[in-house]
């Protein structure tokens, strides 16, 4: 029930046997046999249905095996299942149930709660508390002190690099700086990561009504306000929170590291954060508004527009300056469009206007890592105010629906296992980071149904892979099933409680980052490999169940973490205000 799609891929690399040919058994009967009956609940034969390739876009083999299927999409039962292929064997009990992407969406968000600095409060449902110490002044260790540097973090140098930021301090200390995501399994927090706030918020944005108060593995219950926006803000609040003396945004903080752990360094305020916080706070308002909550829409409209008028105070705007694809002029656009649907000011839509580049009907609204307008563009596509430039939400809405087919499905057709996410140009990332949003966005928008079917397979084509319908047949993350990574460059070993931190999805990187230190070096696994030619391994198969190679097991909530909860986020809003016929 639910899923548009359901298939099993039928495929095996033999190592140096290569592609297993299964070609002898086109056509066998397959089964699907219900765990409570014992019974055959439906049937099908085997079909052949691609050859091996090298994936378009990805340029990579993620299968080395050519690809059969069952095709049981047209079966619709809840129950627990088996899928038997007669002669080949049998896959473990999966279930068919109602809007199957509850609990995948509810760990992805997990991934974030343990991210947080400085929560106090232990988190519903029985889990640990997330990271420790919580760098809170007064608290722990009780006599924190955090200096403000000179330097600003976005375009300064990585914020791991401590010493930096404390040769050329100002002289002045941050009052509070507890709260925010670490940005890995360090705890730097950087504007790199600050991008994950938007992409919860455009999850909530989509389906507002589908997310609630009580929903989810964080402590901030029966709070009246919905847990993915409480997740939100625990990032947009400490933005708010960690001021420099004259009212400046501040711009991160760096790596803490023993043995001077009572000693931090905060980045300095600089013009790009005035309109990140400006952006953020807005869009968090615009949710509140969407969410009936008149108190918490003007508390964060109020923030917003105060950041709004000290970003324009400043002598530096850097409207061209970036960080993880968001310039200075899209999170100004970011902030202007969801002001304008808060408070109907046109200064704000001729700001939208001014900065769009759907301007040009030919262009893009976003390209990841370069420049991102999504989130402005759906403020002003779903605006309440009156429209004075209908031209230009005409172009955003072509303009998504264009991108989704060619940056996505577009892809599909020709790739074995189905790949529709965003093709990055990390290796690392070319499987684990699934980033679906302007799929999400485009099926909300089209009002065409042969596009929305369209669009919502290949949701459920980047879902099925994340979620073990890969040459592992694991979930890409941690915390979810049986299925699920045990073992990664992740917190949570030494928190009294069994596994690491849920919500954890690593990059699955082969070659690594060309440090030549060990914890670093992929070759130290692929060395050991048989065959040991690794050009000749599946991509997909990339994942060495252990903690000790960071490029293969760490990750950040940018790269990794974000695009999961769009993806298992909307697919859990449709599923749950429109479900499926049974
Ligand atoms: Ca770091
Ligand atoms: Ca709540
Ligand atoms: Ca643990």
């Amino acid at each position: 029930a639910g899923a548009v799609q359901k298939t099993a891929d039928v495929y095996l690399w033999m190592g140096d046997g290569g592609g297993r040919d299964f070609s002898r058994l086109e056509g066998t009967p397959w089964h699907l046999y219900d765990i409570a009956s014992g019974e055959k609940a439906w049937s099908g034969n085997l079909e052949f249905r691609m050859e091996n390739l090298v994936e378009p876009g990805f340029e990579k083999d993620f299968t080395m095996a050519d690809v059969w299927e069952c095709d049981f999409s047209a079966f619709n039962t809840p129950g627990e299942y088996r899928l038997v292929v007669e002669g080949m064997g049998t896959s473990p009990v999966f279930p068919i149930k109602e809007n199957i992407f509850e609990e995948a969406f509810k760990v992805s968000m997990q991934g974030m709660f343990y991210q947080r600095m400085g929560c106090e409060e232990k988190p519903n449902g029985g889990f640990p508390y997330s990271r420790r110490p919580l760098f809170k002044q007064g608290v722990e260790p009780e006599d924190f002190v955090v200096y403000i540097s000179n330097r600003e973090m976005v375009t300064g140098v990585n914020p791991d690099n401590r010493d930096w930021y404390a040769e050329d301090l100002s002289g002045e200390i941050v009052e509070e700086s507890w709260g925010g995501w670490a940005d890995a399994y360090d705890n730097d927090q950087r504007p790199v990561n600050f991008i994950c706030v938007f992409d919860i918020l455009l999850t909530y944005y989509l389906n507002p009504d589908a997310f609630k108060d009580n929903q989810l593995y964080i402590p901030e219950w029966d709070n009246g306000i919905p847990d993915i926006i409480d997740e939100a803000l625990w990032q947009i609040d400490w933005w708010l929170r960690m001021r420099d003396p004259g009212g400046g945004y501040l711009t991160g903080l760096t790596n803490i590291k023993a043995p001077e752990t009572d000693v931090n360094y905060a980045g300095a305020a600089c013009g790009w954060q005035g309109w990140c916080v400006a952006a953020g706070a807005a869009m968090a308002a615009d949710c509140f508004r969407l969410a009936g909550n008149q108190e918490l829409r003007e508390k964060y409209t109020e923030a917003a527009l105060e950041a709004w008028d000290w970003a324009m105070r400043q002598h530096d705007h850097m409207l061209d300056d970036r960080a993880s694809g968001l310039r200075g002029r899209d999170l100004k656009m970011t902030a202007a469009a969801f002001l304008y649907n808060l408070t109907g000011e046109s200064k704000f839509e001729e700001v939208i206007y001014q900065e769009s580049e759907a301007k040009d009907p030919s262009s893009r609204v976003k390209d990841s890592g370069t420049f991102e307008q999504q989130y402005a563009s759906v403020a002003y596509i779903f605006t309440p105010q009156k429209v004075n430039f209908p031209e230009l939400q005409e172009n955003m809405k072509n303009i998504i629906i264009h991108q989704a087919k060619t940056d996505h499905l577009g892809k599909t057709d020709g790739s074995p296992t189905r790949a529709a996410r965003w093709a990055v140009s990390w290796e690392g990332m070319s499987q684990t980071s699934n980033e679906m949003s302007l799929v999400a966005i485009a099926h909300k928008i089209t009002e065409c149904h042969e596009e929305k079917e369209y669009f919502e397979q290949g949701l459920y084509y980047e879902a099925e892979w994340t979620l073990g319908r890969n040459p592992l047949g694991l979930v890409q993350m941690t915390g979810l099933g049986d299925r699920a990574v045990t073992q990664t460059f992740a917190p949570g070993r030494r928190d009294g409680y069994p596994g690491l931190t849920p919500g954890w999805t690593p990059y699955m990187c082969r070659d690594g980052w060309n440090n030549s230190d060990d914890i670093h070096r992929c070759e130290w696994y692929t060395n050991r490999n048989y065959p040991d030619d690794k050009e000749i391994w599946p991509w997909g198969e990339h994942f060495w169940n252990s903690r000790y190679s960071v490029p293969n097991s760490e990750a950040t909530p940018q790269q990794t973490f974000r695009q999961k909860i769009v993806l298992y986020g909307y697919l859990f809003g449709i599923n749950k205000l429109y479900p499926r016929r049974l």
